[in-house]
């Protein structure tokens, strides 16, 4: 195991047809989709749904990050199967290629790296930065990545989470809601980047990158991965900011979907595309 295992390019090659040239997260305003997918070495299903979706825009200039969930119920066209359906089937529809189109025309960005793994891959990721800090915001008992029910039991409060504890806090969302369980997964995922890029770890993050099964995809090479850490290492410290699309509950043949509201859509498109500096011609797309 290399850490060059985990690279798979997307079959539309490096560069996002809605730029006009490859881009350099050393130097350029970049986007990562982050997906977590519904599948562990217990369930192995041909067709995982992306269940956890994660859009984020790196604007170089101010090393500032913009992060948006996409409920994975939300109605939005999917280029693969031509029709309308649940955004979370585009990846059981068309895999990674399929979901990474989807978000693309759904926002009006270009995707330029993904991020993809599974249950299994969550956890190692979490267990090889030596785990997170988090504020659990209430008790729960949740299954584990092997699906044992009750396996995981939390206390609310501000604690130490290993993989899979972190885990079940990510697929959740009984105690909550779905959209809920997306402003966690974003604050999931700011926690375990800056982890993983903090000073202590980027020194190894080869050794993190090997401990990982392959059960994680990205078409980033190792040192476009290792470029992002600038964005940490900032004395004036992390800019995260996170947004949510508003919607709500829609029934349509007697299945739940999630109608995106058009406005809240637009605003969240036209803050990542400003975030991205997209209009400049140097950044420049369709
Ligand atoms: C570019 C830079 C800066 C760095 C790159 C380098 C690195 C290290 C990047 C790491 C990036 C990371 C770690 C990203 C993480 C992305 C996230 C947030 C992943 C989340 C975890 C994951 C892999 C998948 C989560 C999938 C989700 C959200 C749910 C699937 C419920 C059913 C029917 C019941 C079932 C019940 C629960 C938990 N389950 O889990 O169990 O299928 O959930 O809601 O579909 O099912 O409902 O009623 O049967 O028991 O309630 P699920 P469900």
């Amino acid at each position: 195991q290399t850490a060059t295992d985990s690279h798979q390019a997307l079959d539309r090659g490096e560069k996002s047809d809605k730029r006009v040239k490859v881009v350099n997260p050393a130097k350029d305003h970049t986007s990562v989709l982050f997906v977590g997918i519904d599948d562990s070495e217990q369930r192995t299903s041909e067709h995982a749904r992306s269940d956890a979706l994660v859009l984020a825009t790196f604007n170089d200039d101010e090393k500032s990050i913009k992060m948006v969930s996409i409920p994975r119920d939300s109605y939005t066209y999917i280029p693969e199967v031509g029709y309308k359906d649940k955004i979370t089937h585009a990846h059981a529809f068309g895999g990674i290629d399929a979901t990474v189109e989807t978000v693309e025309r759904m926002f009006n960005v270009p995707v330029d790296y993904y991020v993809r793994l599974n249950f299994n891959s969550f956890v190692e990721v979490v267990n090889s930065i030596g785990g997170i800090t988090y504020n659990v915001p209430f008790d729960i008992k949740e299954q584990n990545s092997k699906d044992q029910s009750g396996a995981i039991e939390l206390k609310k409060g501000y604690q130490h989470l290993n993989g899979e504890e972190a885990l079940a806090l990510a697929r959740t969302r009984k105690y909550d809601s779905d959209l809920a369980r997306g402003q966690r997964q974003m604050d999931l995922i700011q926690e375990i980047i800056r982890q993983a890029m903090s000073e202590n770890a980027i020194g190894n993050f080869s050794g993190i990158i090997d401990s990982i099964n392959n059960n994680l995809k990205t078409n980033l090479s190792f040192d476009e991965m290792i470029s992002y850490k600038d964005y940490f290492l900032t004395k004036e410290g992390l800019s995260f900011n996170k947004m949510q699309i508003k919607g709500e509950g829609m029934r349509k043949n007697g299945v739940w979907y999630y109608n995106v509201q058009e406005d809240s859509l637009l605003t969240a498109q036209q803050q990542l595309r400003t975030h991205l500096d997209i209009e400049s011609p140097e950044n420049q797309g369709n």
